[in-house]
């Protein structure tokens, strides 16, 4: 059991008296369409059924016996039809699977709008079998929360993958078109539509203008045709000044004439290769990347020129929120300042990516304020699966609490409960079109994302993306039961482990709102002493702004008034340190270390117990993963063990470090029973620079 197959693994039900009713229930699979994408759901549905019962199910084109499972549309199979379902509410995406009689035989009916609805359906219905639910009387309803579910890939075309971490990346230029049946592609495309997932992004947003000439364009077709029944379209991160940098153009001003002809032919050749092309993502303007303000134009003029081009082929543009500049005081406003005096005029077809936090994928951030702020433009959230926050793909942190974090926060753009999610789902605005992102990092690695546990932040980012309103508790357990098993103790144990993993990653690394202490460049190890670059704010003490006297970044008036960008009763509620999250307390104040904590604790000493909850976490996640070592195959149960073992290294590596660090400052006594770190500051200063890493990016040319 080596991973690859992540959660479409199908092995024999264990629950004896289940494996009956499945059995019974699933004598034959009714499919009256050769349509490409029901031909996937029937092969994933005939490996996935004899896997999961020992029972072959044969595929007919009507239902002749007891035990049928029809599948497809009203349009394709006029059973369907006469059953009259109410579909209305489902969208070209959504599905029903009920069970009912046809014709006085005993069935179980997956219908939909469109084959693409039905495929959903099949997967969802393989994941009831997965984890064990009856199919007995079923009455299921399920369309998703937001249009586009894409994913995002930093892939270079040199096929090493920035923050990336689970080896090359899986195009394989070089082979490509030809070897477009390389088996790799397929299983990616089927990994995408078990979870609704509906799109790609193949390329970097830090984007090589080479994406668009004829000879990757050719390459990428062909990925396109080997995705396209799955449902899954494909997009390219696009480099803003291409014209110049492919065409020896002398500008790339959206404003000027040559330069949007230019644009409008590539992305003719563009449909040309890919027909049902998704459209563009857009980095610019931010970290060195060219943009529209390097010829005095805004945001919009750049995503409105590259919008008109793919308006006529129904293409859309993601246009990236993620930006900031080293002149600006405070890196948190940027975004905020820069897109809401553009809300309301980009075109419809463009979407603003946003990333759920102001910053950048910190362990934990508040939300982003352009959510709840940005009435006007359509929108998607940016959430980032690899773990380049989160010790790579070394240690574990299932990221569907910060996901959840991150939709259920609470904007109160129109009052209370106008969630993050809510937004999304377009129950607050009305918006044309919404999208939730992320970035992902699978690999040539063989289980495609090196450490097993990051699959199961992709699962929970595309459950999510589907249905905002999921858990991430629930969507663990599905995850658990899926990838391993479905015995109860196990998913109870393991329960604990994906509840805590991300909190533990706080603790052990930025506590009470610290942020961004990272050793700049491979954002792996600890280094908040780090207080030299060429910006200020590619530096630790940047972000802490810990002095003698007190840590943290004043976001109040008194301070950058960040607040000032959330709605009422965020903004007064975060203008005080009492009446601030203690999670969030020092993104937004600057306090002393004798400041009293909830808990009764000083500052310094709640700290401190931070640290060293985080630690204490990672042992009890190691103590409960070796308690259900019968219940895991050897080879991911060692992998993991071993990974546990590098992860408690860490854990206490950023504890010291950044303990004897903040000591070194404020010159302040550990609390009683709390351990010395195990070296002097001196110590840990040096392994920032010795430590090994695995990431090719390191040192990034930018120094970020
Ligand atoms: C930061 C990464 C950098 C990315 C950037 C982005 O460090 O590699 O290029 O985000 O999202 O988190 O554009």
């Amino acid at each position: 059991e080596d991973g690859y197959r992540m959660w479409l693994r199908y092995e024999p039900v264990a629950d004896q008296s289940l494996q009956q009713q499945y059995r019974k229930s699933l004598q034959q699979l009714v499919i009256n369409t050769d349509d490409a994408t029901l031909a996937i759901a029937k092969q994933e549905l005939q490996a996935g059924i004899s896997g999961l019962t020992g029972q072959a199910i044969p595929h007919s084109r009507q239902v002749s016996e007891h035990g049928a499972l029809l599948v497809g549309t009203p349009q394709s199979s006029q059973d369907i039809a006469n059953l009259k379902l109410d579909l209305s509410a489902l969208g070209p995406e959504g599905f029903r699977i009920v069970s009912a009689d046809i014709a006085g035989k005993r069935a179980t009916i997956v219908a939909a709008n469109s084959n693409k609805g039905a495929l959903y359906g099949s997967f969802h219905f393989l994941r009831l079998l997965q984890t064990e639910q009856s199919i007995n009387s079923l009455e299921i309803s399920s369309a998703p929360s937001v249009q586009h579910r894409v994913v995002n890939h930093w892939d270079n075309l040199n096929r090493l993958v920035e923050r990336g971490y689970a080896g090359l990346s899986l195009w394989d230029w070089g082979t490509l078109p030809a070897y477009k049946d390389n088996p790799r592609y397929r299983d990616y495309a089927r990994i995408n539509a078990s979870l609704g997932i509906n799109g790609t992004v193949i390329n970097n947003v830090n984007a090589d203008a080479r994406i668009l000439t004829d000879q990757f364009l050719e390459k990428a077709a062909a990925l396109a045709d080997v995705f396209r029944p799955y449902g899954i379209k494909l997009y390219l991160s696009v480099k803003f000044n291409s014209p110049m940098l492919l065409d020896g153009f002398e500008t790339a001003d959206p404003l000027d004439a040559d330069v949007q002809k230019w644009w409008q032919a590539r992305v003719k050749k563009v449909y040309e290769y890919i027909p049902d092309f998704g459209g563009f993502l857009v980095k610019a303007n931010s970290e060195g990347q060219p943009g529209p303000q390097d010829f005095n134009r805004n945001h919009a003029d750049g995503a409105n020129m590259l919008a008109e081009a793919l308006e006529p082929f129904g293409g859309i543009v993601f246009w990236r929120a993620f930006v900031y500049a080293p002149e600006q005081g405070d890196r948190f406003r940027e975004a905020y300042d820069e897109f809401m005096p553009l809300d309301g005029t980009f075109k419809d077809n463009v979407i603003v990516q946003i990333k759920n936090g102001p910053i950048d994928f910190q362990p934990r951030e508040p939300f982003s304020p352009l959510f709840g702020s940005l009435e006007k433009t359509n929108i998607a959230l940016e959430l980032q699966v690899t773990q380049e926050y989160f010790g790579f793909s070394y240690h574990l942190a299932y990221q569907g609490p910060l996901f959840t974090e991150a939709l259920n926060a609470d904007t109160y753009a129109k009052g209370e409960g106008s969630t993050v999610g809510k937004i999304l789902a377009g129950e607050v605005f009305d918006y044309k079109q919404t999208g939730m992102a992320a970035v992902i990092n699978p690999g040539n690695s063989r289980n495609w994302t090196s450490h097993p546990f990051v699959q199961s932040s992709w699962y929970a980012f595309g459950r999510l993306a589907w249905d905002v309103n999921l858990t991430s508790a629930a969507i663990g357990e599905e995850w658990l039961r899926q990838t391993f098993n479905n015995d109860t103790g196990f998913i109870e144990s393991m329960q604990e482990i994906m509840a805590i993993s991300r909190e533990a990653g706080v603790n052990y690394r930025m506590p009470l709102g610290l942020t961004h202490l990272y050793a700049q460049g491979h954002h792996y190890g600890p280094a908040p002493w780090h207080d030299k670059s060429g910006r200020a704010d590619w530096t630790a003490y940047y972000y802490h702004q810990a002095t003698k006297d007190g840590v943290g970044f004043d976001r109040t008036a008194s301070g950058s008034n960040a607040i000032e960008q959330y709605h009422s009763p965020l903004d007064q509620m975060y203008a005080k340190p009492e009446s601030t999250p203690e999670d969030i307390l020092l993104w937004f104040h600057h306090l002393g270390w004798d400041y009293k904590m909830g808990s009764g604790r000083t500052l310094w000493h709640e700290l401190v117990y931070k640290y060293d909850t985080g630690v204490a976490q990672v042992e009890k996640m190691q103590a409960t993963w070796e308690s259900v070592k019968d219940f895991v195959d050897t080879e991911r149960y060692q992998r993991v063990k071993a990974l546990l073992k590098v992860q408690l290294r860490d854990a206490k590596h950023w504890r010291d470090a950044c303990i004897s660090y903040f000591q070194s400052v404020n010159g302040l006594p550990l609390p009683k029973g709390s351990p010395k770190p195990a070296h002097e500051l001196d110590y840990y200063k040096r392994m920032e620079k010795s430590l090994y890493l695995p990431d090719p990016w390191y040192p990034v040319p930018s120094g970020h």
